[in-house]
């Protein structure tokens, strides 16, 4: 089957923070294993992470480690796209665009809006943060992606990119693919070490929240000691959210191992939390460990990430601006002669 025969994958994280093993179980695990039948294309989304303040330098710097990190977690360059989002222009375009389509309801109704502006102080929150699906759904849009591989918070971001590409083909004839979400079965909402109530979050910055992907394996192993469990003794799968950070654990640890549910239990059977731990420790640093060489090579390799970033760029733009022009035509923008 040739490029052009497979369907096509869109995805991106924000340069927001450190990656977690939240964002590698519930997306980064995802990408690796669909690059061989999909047309793939993986953005790092730095315009979304303006979206709340941002250090310049901080951005600059984590914008190219998340790149490395697609690479290092096992996304082949010479079978996938890799971009930065800014290097393509059609993006904020589109997204302008498309805001002009968007009823307000629809953007007040987001959930991850409504989280991410209630931790701000009313009067600051930016008028970013609220058009951050329209921008997503441009991401999405332009290059016609049909499966979008995400954790499970970026389900309602979907449906509503779905909503929109609906009404542009309904007001303006068909354009936009209809893309699907592709969540995982297991992993697709890692929860937080020190609060498995809430979701664990790379912006977060509470110690031991989260384990990054570039943690030490000291680090990793006891970050994993110290997650909070509860006062039983049983190491069971369950939905109860006493045994939300046990559920958890065994989580990250059927994500990294693929065994079922039932060989988890039985492998845990009579042992203790501590031994939980200990062996979820291990698993997260077996992930971690050649993730972390691919990546230390990677970066000793001068400027072989930028070339990567520049035909990625190059590539990308090339798509994103056939699909633009034909937005701009049909709802009538005159071409530049
Ligand atoms: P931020 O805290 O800056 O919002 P984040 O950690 O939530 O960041 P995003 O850049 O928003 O990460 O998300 C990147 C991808 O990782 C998305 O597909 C998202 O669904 C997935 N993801 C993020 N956190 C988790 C999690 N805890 N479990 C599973 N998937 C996750
Ligand atoms: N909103 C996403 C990040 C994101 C994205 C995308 C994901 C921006 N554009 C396009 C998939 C497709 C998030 O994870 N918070």
């Amino acid at each position: 089957m040739t490029a052009n025969a497979k369907k096509r994958v869109l995805s991106g994280i924000q340069p927001s923070g450190n990656l977690t093993i939240g964002n590698y179980i519930g997306a980064l695990r995802q990408w690796v294993a669909e690059q061989d039948a999909y047309d793939c294309f993986f953005c790092v989304v730095d315009l979304h992470s303006l979206t709340l303040p941002q250090d310049p330098a901080h951005l600059r710097a984590k914008t190219r480690e998340v790149a490395a990190l697609y690479i290092a977690s096992g996304i082949d360059p010479d079978k996938a796209t890799i971009f930065i989002q800014s290097h393509v222009p059609a993006h904020t375009e589109l997204a302008w665009i498309l805001s002009c389509l968007t009823p307000l309801g629809w953007l007040y109704r987001m959930t991850q809006f409504k989280d991410k502006a209630a931790k701000q102080q009313q009067e600051s929150v930016g008028a970013g943060l609220l058009n951050y699906p329209t921008l997503m759904a441009a991401d999405i849009l332009l290059y016609q992606a049909h499966a979008v591989p995400v954790g499970d918070d970026q389900r309602q971001h979907l449906e509503y990119t779905r909503d929109l590409a609906q009404r542009f083909n309904h007001l303006y004839g068909e354009t936009f693919v209809l893309p699907d979400a592709m969540i995982p079965k297991t992993g697709a909402r890692i929860m937080g070490l020190d609060n498995p109530l809430a979701k664990m979050s790379k912006s977060e910055a509470s110690e031991g929240h989260a384990v990054y992907l570039l943690d030490t394996p000291a680090v990793a192993r006891k970050k994993l000691m110290r997650a909070v469990t509860d006062s039983g003794r049983e190491i069971i799968f369950g939905e109860s959210p006493e045994k939300a950070g046990v559920n958890n654990l065994l989580t990250i640890y059927q994500a990294i191992t693929g065994q079922s549910n039932a060989d988890i239990e039985a492998h845990f059977a009579g042992k203790g939390y501590g031994d939980l731990k200990k062996e979820v420790g291990e698993a997260v640093v077996s992930l971690l460990t050649p993730l972390q060489a691919r990546y230390q090579e990677l970066m000793a390799e001068g400027g072989y990430l930028d070339k990567v970033l520049a035909h990625g760029a190059q590539k990308a733009n090339e798509v994103a601006n056939q699909t633009l022009a034909q937005v701009r035509q049909c709802i009538g923008l005159v071409a530049p002669s």
